[in-house]
């Protein structure tokens, strides 16, 4: 969540909604399953009142059945949703977390990880403390205890890589969380740069302090950003240098080439000028705006493309022309030197494509992106266009890559319905990011959906957000 420090303002009344541990077996996928061409089969995770929007989702890799969505619930409410399933996605167990209880009080910004032993991390903001909390589940998401909070930066690791000379974070925000290769990182910005926060694992429920703390070199302003972790253990950091407005978003990596060792985050080197700034409106997300939401990937599979590194991000054509397009890059040198973009989306409208993820399938090397995409939203009615107007609605849309980010699959439409942001009323509209996990040749997405295309919304069609998810075979 971008802005938090004004939406902290908004929220310290404590609400009073309660008990909402609810069994919400969602639809099945039943026996039509949808061929590798048409849209998959959409699944309403949520089935809740109110908007749930700004979602994360991970696979277990001990259990690839067992899949986790955590989701922003919609202010002044505290906690989060969270939905697990056992299934493979056809049915989930759902309740509010971080209400209150072991998980204190959430305000919002989840992400979760994976791990090869099982371990499943959640990263998050409170509502009202800037500290970084860190809760691990061993059971697969069915319950979390708090293993962190991480409070500040000690003044002797500020200096080891001596940028800067701040202890207690004075503020937090959009914190991500990844786990792999023995190590735990979560990356947030700390009121300024970016801080990094790791922590070795040597199995289910064997995590270590978080006592590697950095602040990352360059980074001042530099915010929305992603963590990934290499096959020797190689930290890499994204973020976008832009602190408000509708230019700039200039995308910057870092690298810590030995992780939890003892070297520090490198120098900062440029990858892209997005002319996507840290508040930039496009019709579909017409309240809340967009970044450009960076995100990253790093092969570790030994595979044909072993060691490649994928940044993928959004880019504005012409600086407020809201023809917003999805790119990917990569790195074959551990983030020095980048290709040229290769542009993802390949609509031949002006419109918008927005909030994209990009996950790396790490038994194959198989890529997944996925994203908002308004393509058929050309006002002139018909299933893109739910008011008229063009550009307004969207779709949730993905492309896969089989040859390391070369090229790109035909895009798949992968939610059923269509959805209008604004008429959510939810403040944040779909939130600042979705979620994506990709695991033996599934992407699993998540998003925020008011189409009701299940019929399964209590809120009904082009009323508050669900989260929907998907089973999205790759195709080559
Ligand atoms: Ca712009
Ligand atoms: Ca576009
Ligand atoms: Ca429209
Ligand atoms: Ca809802």
């Amino acid at each position: 969540m971008r802005s938090t420090r004004l939406l902290f303002g908004a929220i310290l009344s404590v609400s009073v909604v309660s008990a909402l541990v609810i069994g919400t077996p969602a639809a099945s996928l039943g026996a039509t399953r949808s061929s590798r061409t048409s849209t998959p089969q959409n699944v309403d995770v949520s089935q809740r009142h109110g908007n749930e929007s700004e979602t994360t989702v991970a696979i277990n890799p001990t259990n690839p059945q067992n899949v986790v969505i955590v989701s922003n619930v919609q202010h002044p409410l505290s906690g989060m949703f969270e939905g697990v399933s056992f299934d493979g996605g056809t049915t989930w167990a759902t309740k509010l977390i971080g209400h209150g209880d072991n998980l204190g009080d959430a305000c919002c910004d989840p992400s979760l990880s994976f791990d090869n032993y099982g371990n499943l991390f959640l990263t998050y903001l409170f509502n009202r403390e800037n500290t970084i909390p860190v809760a691990l589940s061993t059971d697969g998401g069915i319950s979390f205890g708090l293993i962190a909070k991480i409070n500040g930066i000690p003044k002797r690791q500020v200096s080891r890589s001596g940028h800067d000379d701040r202890g207690l974070f004075q503020f937090t925000d959009q914190g991500t969380i990844t786990a792999a290769e023995g190590e735990v990182w979560v990356v947030v910005n700390v009121g300024g740069p970016m801080g990094a926060f790791g922590a070795p694992v040597h199995g289910l429920g064997q995590v270590g302090s978080f006592d590697t703390r950095e602040v990352i070199e360059g980074t001042n302003n530099c915010t929305y950003g992603d963590v990934a972790i290499g096959p020797e253990g190689q930290v890499m950091n994204v973020c976008t240098l832009t602190e408000s407005g509708q230019g700039g978003g200039k995308l910057f990596v870092n690298v810590d080439p030995d992780g939890l060792g003892p070297a520090p985050f490198g120098k900062r080197v440029f990858v892209a000028d997005t002319h996507v700034g840290g508040f930039d409106f496009i019709p579909p997300q017409p309240d809340r705006s967009v970044d450009a939401e960076p995100g990253l990937a790093w092969d570790r599979t030994g595979g044909a493309h072993a060691g490649r590194a994928y940044l993928v991000y959004t880019l504005e054509q012409k600086n407020e022309s809201d023809n917003t397009d999805i790119y990917v890059q990569h790195s074959d040198d551990d983030g020095a030197t980048w290709t040229d973009p290769v542009r993802v989306n390949d609509d031949h409208t002006t419109n918008s494509q927005f909030l994209p993820k990009i996950a790396l399938d790490q038994t194959s090397g198989d890529i997944a992106v996925t994203w908002y995409d308004s393509r058929l939203d050309l006002g002139n009615g018909g299933p893109g266009d739910t008011d008229g107007v063009p550009n307004d609605d969207a779709q949730y849309w993905g492309a896969f890559s089989t040859d390391g980010g070369s090229s790109f699959t035909p895009n798949l439409q992968i939610s059923a319905g269509t959805s209008n942001s604004a008429d959510a009323n939810n403040g944040i509209d779909y939130g600042d990011y979705t979620g994506l996990a990709f695991f033996e040749g599934i992407a699993r997405p998540a998003w925020a959906d008011n189409s009701n295309s299940t019929g399964t919304n209590p809120d009904g069609r082009l009323n508050e957000l669900d989260i929907y998810t998907a089973a999205v075979p790759v195709r080559g």
